[in-house]
């Protein structure tokens, strides 16, 4: 079963685009940032209150702005992703807390080890490594849960592999109310944030770590994340919440994952409030909006949108109803309209045209996009163009879900300065 599967696998390791029309200044849209936040600085007013939110039964526009007008130019999508990302912390998973104060840590060909102190709380965690062939320095993928994943082929396109535990970040089986695991060391045992966003800010300090170690082992500026099932949906908001991923792989996540809120209960998908029982993954705000998603002011296709304009592989499998692969096929036609107004539609790939029903089968269909995601975004060498190819079982009608259009927004570059004192995630390193 899976739990006996995740549970196994936890305890092995522990013993163990080109942006079409691209602006000048910008660095080309395949580029993660160098920092985990590019919008750290923007003052995000007008945040709506739980108890006011009015219902909307399509997908919330992402073009608008908290202050009710829509983006005219593309540089200011970076204030807006803001806006997004605290509606998400706020209703869906819980804050994520900036980098704390200090983070150390060792990268070697073999293992990764974290450490972080923040206000006198500390939390350590370690993930194990494994390199292709080769003297490197490689880029990396991140693999959450350490299963579901085609490692060989991640390998044999020349990533290394960073089998990451989450459980020692957010273990599941815990009460909302007495959350544990290294986040909750440093934050509390009664933090609000989910085990999604946490296993996340995990993925962020493995990050902070390479960067620190000199680059002599693993590219600080080349890491994927993947995982499959309920580690798909952690490697999914990793990816929307760290801006120095590069390249952001879900695999078959389903609900609290890439399907949008609003299409799980018609779709018959894992209901949310089974999927927000079943483990702390989302956040305990998200509990009043389990039978009302209507309310909820953001959906995923807006977490999709946040990854944009990096690169997204997102995998799926349409044969198990459970998993909500329509509502996850809107919810990447809905975000790809944003990959598509910021010049960098080539960047996002959905695909569920796969034959095996298996839940987190290893599957040959996936093996040629993935390698060429890798090329692309990681090693920086190919430019295969992305692709939606949703299995016509398991396909969603965008149109059915939108009343807004995509805008054509202007060019001009973001010249913006950080303004005030700024608190970019990574001092020292900027996007330019
Ligand atoms: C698809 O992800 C989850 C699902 O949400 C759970 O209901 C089920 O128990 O486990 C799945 C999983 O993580 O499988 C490995």
């Amino acid at each position: 079963s899976c739990k006996a599967r995740t549970r196994a696998v936890a305890l092995a390791m522990a013993a163990t685009l080109s942006i079409v029309g691209a602006v000048a200044a910008s660095p080309p849209a395949t580029a993660a940032a160098g920092v985990e936040d590019e919008g750290a600085d923007c003052a995000v007013t007008g945040l709506p209150d739980a108890g006011s939110l009015p219902t909307e039964a399509k997908l919330p526009d992402p073009f608008k702005k908290l202050d009710g007008t829509r983006l005219s130019t593309r540089s200011e999508w970076r204030c807006r992703r803001e806006e997004i990302k605290k509606l998400a912390e706020k209703f869906v998973y819980g804050e994520k807390p900036p980098k704390p104060a200090t983070v150390t840590g060792t990268v070697s060909r073999t293992g990764i080890t974290v450490n972080v102190s923040n206000n006198g709380r500390s939390g350590s965690f370690s993930a194990s490594v494994d390199v292709p062939s080769g003297t490197g320095p490689f880029p990396a993928v991140v693999v959450v849960g350490g299963f579901g994943a085609d490692t060989a082929a991640i390998k044999a396109a020349g990533a290394a592999v960073i089998s990451y535990d989450p459980y020692a970040v957010g273990k599941e089986g815990t009460p909302r109310s007495n959350k544990q695991g290294a986040f909750y060391n440093v934050y509390g045992s009664s933090s609000s944030t989910g085990l999604l966003l946490a296993w996340a800010w995990g993925v962020s300090r493995i990050i902070d770590v390479i960067e620190q170690s000199g680059g002599g082992v693993l590219k600080a500026d080349a890491t994927g994340v993947t995982g499959c099932s309920r580690f798909g949906k952690g490697a999914f908001v990793a990816g929307a919440f760290d801006q120095r991923i590069a390249l952001t792989m879900p695999i078959e996540s389903g609900s609290a994952g890439v399907p949008i809120f609003r299409g799980i209960p018609g779709e018959g998908a894992q209901s949310l409030s089974s999927a927000y029982g079943e483990q702390p993954w989302l956040g305990d705000a998200f509990g009043a909006f389990t039978s009302s998603p209507g309310r909820l002011p953001v959906d995923t296709h807006e977490m999709v949108a946040m990854v944009a304009p990096r690169g997204l592989f997102v995998m799926d499998n349409p044969h198990i109803t459970n998993l909500g692969p329509r509502s996850a096929s809107v919810a990447a036609l809905g975000g790809a309209e944003v990959y598509k107004a910021l010049g960098a539609g080539e960047n996002i790939t959905y695909w569920s045209d796969v034959q095996d029903g298996t839940h987190c089968a290893s599957r040959p269909e996936w093996r040629t996009p993935l390698q060429q995601n890798i090329q692309k975004f990681l090693l920086r060498t190919g430019s295969a163009p992305g692709a939606m190819r949703v299995s016509a079982k398991a396909a969603g009608n965008l149109a059915d879900w939108r009343t807004w259009q995509t805008p054509t927004l202007g060019d001009s570059a973001d010249t913006t300065p950080p303004s005030t004192p700024g608190t970019p995630a990574v001092s020292g390193v900027t996007a330019s």
